[in-house]
């Protein structure tokens, strides 16, 4: 059968057809290769990555159906200064993203991909964010010429024929092309992981809702349905569309009474959102189910509730400081079916990073390929390695987490990793306050994307690296649906779990403790008096917070609430500054919570 004959069996969609015989003329693969999403498949593309020493086979007795990929050490995190937003206007990408005329990029890109995939396969993704059966999910296709690509997508999202036929002869689909950039020109031979790091572009073009990726296998910069299409360009389509595409968490949290309500949080990458999300909580009778780890697309319903869903199909975490005492349930989740990326391997053909539990062992080979032991006091995992691992493996993956219709959101969380000033948890005092809030995030940061580590860094919704358009314009959008007539608003809420004394240690314990936190936001929901005001908003009444059995002097809770008028009048100077990045596209309501604050500060 001609591949011609083949796509035709592939699909009914004209669109897609035309659309994908375009790419083979600019890419020019020695083959094409129509994916299915079946075991079969899969096996085969595992087979060719271990031939190509991508990936090494776990020991199947410890790992089942798990694998370690090496990627090159230039091409290790997301790579935010070669990622642009191409809106028609430079004004429209905003002051926080990279931006290119899209007829520039075009050209740049056509010359990029010309001929790249030469000497290689062309692979045809068509895949889903979200339930199949979702009128809240949409539909992606991705060409990449990486097979690992192709293996890491199956697990993210959904991947499968089921797909086309949702799309039927008239669906429309989100297009991304994905390349290493390292076409194969006369039997070249090739490298264990191809990347083009000098020539990286991670491109979308929000007008016509497509995505171009050139030069990276990794991670959000290779997995077209991840930060691209479920975060950069969706937030352009539920702007225009009136929805909320998020960089949040969805956990469920269950009193011991049995009442049950969902609740979104954002923070910056590498907060622990993962381990909020799947959290085995310490309080009696408290239980926390996990919907998703790190994107949320949220519409309001006829009964006026805000409902999400999560788009993605699995877990693409953070593997160091992973560890059944930080993390008990990604422990299991990665039990089994997962592509583990620049972590260690033992000796026993397992894997291993620093902060996981036991001892640490005295022989492994480390990321770089190399033999290693402690006595080298390098790291043997990189610090933004990472497991992709099947959501369903999730053993406290909630009942609705597949729900077509969603969970209903009651609150919304903030955070960010800040060592001074920001209390515990507080809540927004009302909408508007609480998106000022979530627009003045920040983070120390880590080493989720290439730069300095520790820095403080605005990210605002924890978007800054996503948000598909002006982050002005994206405040507004916020704003305004506050402003809606028939809504339940979900309460606003922030949180700081990092937050150190004088002597630079934590004075909060997290991790499961955090169940506290979490129960004082969901009595405040219930609307029980727990909360009190303080002049950066609602914080937990004396006592109210529990923290019964938990080894923790008044001093220390003192501490973790203090609002130092001083210091916070600093922040209120630095938040400003920071504002006026926005110049005329600053929402008036911006500068009226910050006069505000002030005023409250001032008392
Ligand atoms: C992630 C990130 O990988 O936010 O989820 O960087
Ligand atoms: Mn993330």
């Amino acid at each position: 059968m001609s591949s011609i004959d083949a796509l035709e069996s592939w699909t009914s969609n004209l669109k897609l057809r035309s659309w994908i015989k375009q790419k083979i003329e600019l890419c020019n693969p020695d083959k094409v290769h129509l994916c299915t999403g079946s075991k079969d498949e899969h096996q085969h593309l595992i087979n060719t990555l271990i031939s190509t020493k991508t990936i090494v086979a776990l020991d199947p007795d410890l790992r089942p159906g798990s694998y370690l990929a090496r990627s090159d050490p230039e091409d290790v995190a997301r790579v935010e200064a070669s990622t642009f937003i191409c809106s028609e206007s430079k004004d429209d990408a905003g002051p926080t993203n990279n931006w290119e005329d899209p007829r520039i990029m075009r050209e740049k890109l056509s010359a990029l991909f010309k001929g790249c995939m030469k000497g290689r396969t062309m692979y045809v993704i068509p895949y889903c964010m979200g339930p199949l059966d979702s009128k809240f999910s949409h539909i992606g296709i991705e060409i990449t010429d990486s097979p690992y690509v192709v293996c890491s997508m199956r697990i993210m999202a959904r991947v499968s024929t089921k797909v086309l036929d949702v799309l039927g002869d008239e669906g429309d689909f989100i297009a991304g092309t994905h390349s290493v950039g390292v076409p194969l020109k006369d039997g070249k031979a090739d490298v264990s992981w191809p990347c083009n790091p000098k020539k990286r572009h991670i491109v979308h073009f929000p007008t016509t809702k497509s995505i171009w990726s050139y030069g990276s296998g990794y991670g959000g910069n290779a997995l077209l349905g991840k930060k691209c299409f479920a975060l950069r360009i969706a937030s352009v389509m539920a702007k225009e569309q009136g929805w909320l595409a998020e960089h949040m968490l969805i956990l469920g949290l269950t009193n011991p009474e049995g009442e049950k309500k969902y609740f979104a949080a954002a923070f910056p990458s590498a907060c622990g959102k993962t381990n909020l999300a799947m959290m085995n909580a310490t309080l009696d009778g408290w239980k926390v189910e996990c919907v998703g780890d790190d994107i949320a697309w949220m519409h309001f319903q006829e009964d006026g509730k805000l409902y999400a869903i999560n788009p993605e199909n699995g877990f693409f975490g953070v593997a160091p400081g992973t560890s059944f005492t930080s993390n008990p349930n990604a422990m299991y989740s990665l039990r089994k079916n997962t592509i583990f990326t620049n972590v260690a391997l033992t000796d026993d053909q397992d894997i291993w990073w620093e902060g996981m539990d036991g001892k640490r062992p005295d022989h492994l080979v480390d990321w770089l390929s190399q033999d290693w032991s402690p006595s080298l006091g390098s790291k043997a995992a990189h610090s933004n390695a990472r497991f992709a691992a099947p959501a369903n493996q999730c053993p406290i993956i909630d009942p609705n987490w597949e729900n077509p219709k969603g969970v209903p959101i009651e609150g919304i969380i903030f955070g960010g990793r800040r060592a001074h000033n920001v209390p515990l948890v507080y809540e927004s005092l009302d909408w508007q306050h609480g998106v000022f809030l979530g627009a003045s995030i920040s983070s120390e940061t880590t080493a989720a994307a290439e730069g300095s580590v520790g820095k403080l860094r605005h990210d605002p919704f924890a978007m800054l690296p996503f948000c598909g358009y002006h982050m002005g314009d994206y405040f507004k959008h916020w704003f305004e649906i506050g402003k809606k007539q028939g809504l339940s608003l979900p309460k606003i809420f922030c949180v700081n779990w990092f937050r150190k004394d004088c002597k630079g240690d934590f004075l909060w314990p997290g991790f499961g403790e955090n169940s506290r936190v979490l129960k004082w936001i969901f009595e405040s929901v219930q609307g029980q008096d727990v909360k009190e005001k303080s002049p950066v908003g609602f914080i937990p009444r004396l006592n109210s917070l529990d923290v019964s059995g938990l080894n923790i002097s008044e001093k220390h809770l003192k501490n973790l609430f203090e609002i130092d008028a001083q210091e916070w009048t600093h922040e209120l100077g630095e938040l400003k500054n920071f504002f006026t990045l926005f110049k005329d596209r600053l929402p008036q309501e911006i500068s009226q919570e910050l006069e505000s604050l002030e005023k409250r500060l001032a008392n």
